[in-house]
């Protein structure tokens, strides 16, 4: 009953706002680490770029990120991921026979639904805290 409540009252602005995130990506032949990122919509991304091999780039699908990291020079961008899905990010520079394979995946998730969710649970705590506090004690 107070879940569904939660479900349906209006959130504090705070539960969606965006979060600073600093992401450090390597890169070297022929990968990157991590794989896959993973972040909410709204945040502000920082990514730095460490090259450990041979000069690399990052350039991800869809977000006008094009950056190129020497072994030993970092690289640096800030972005706001504001479109929801999932993008594609690729070595910008040729590195070798198995640049092409040289990829990875942005995903930019809904903040919304997972702040409902901690609401919601939250609320149920509460609850059943109320719920124990409020029983009578039998001896
Ligand atoms: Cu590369």
């Amino acid at each position: 009953m107070l879940a569904l409540v939660a479900l349906v009252l209006p959130l504090p602005s705070d539960a969606t706002a965006a979060e600073e995130r600093e992401i450090t990506l390597d890169a070297r032949m022929f990968a990157f680490e991590p794989g896959r990122l993973n972040v909410n919509q709204g945040d502000r991304v920082t990514v730095i770029l460490h090259s450990t091999d041979v000069v690399h780039g990052l350039y991800i699908d869809g977000y006008d990120v094009d950056i190129v990291a020497e072994p030993g020079r970092p690289a640096q961008v800030t972005f706001t991921a504001d479109k929801l899905g999932k993008f594609r990010y690729r070595c910008s520079v040729s590195c070798g026979a198995m640049h092409p394979f040289m990829i990875g995946e942005l995903i930019v998730g809904p903040n919304i639904p997972f702040g409902r969710a901690v609401a919601a649970l939250f609320i149920v705590a509460i609850g059943a805290v109320v719920t124990l506090a409020l029983r009578p004690i039998n001896h």
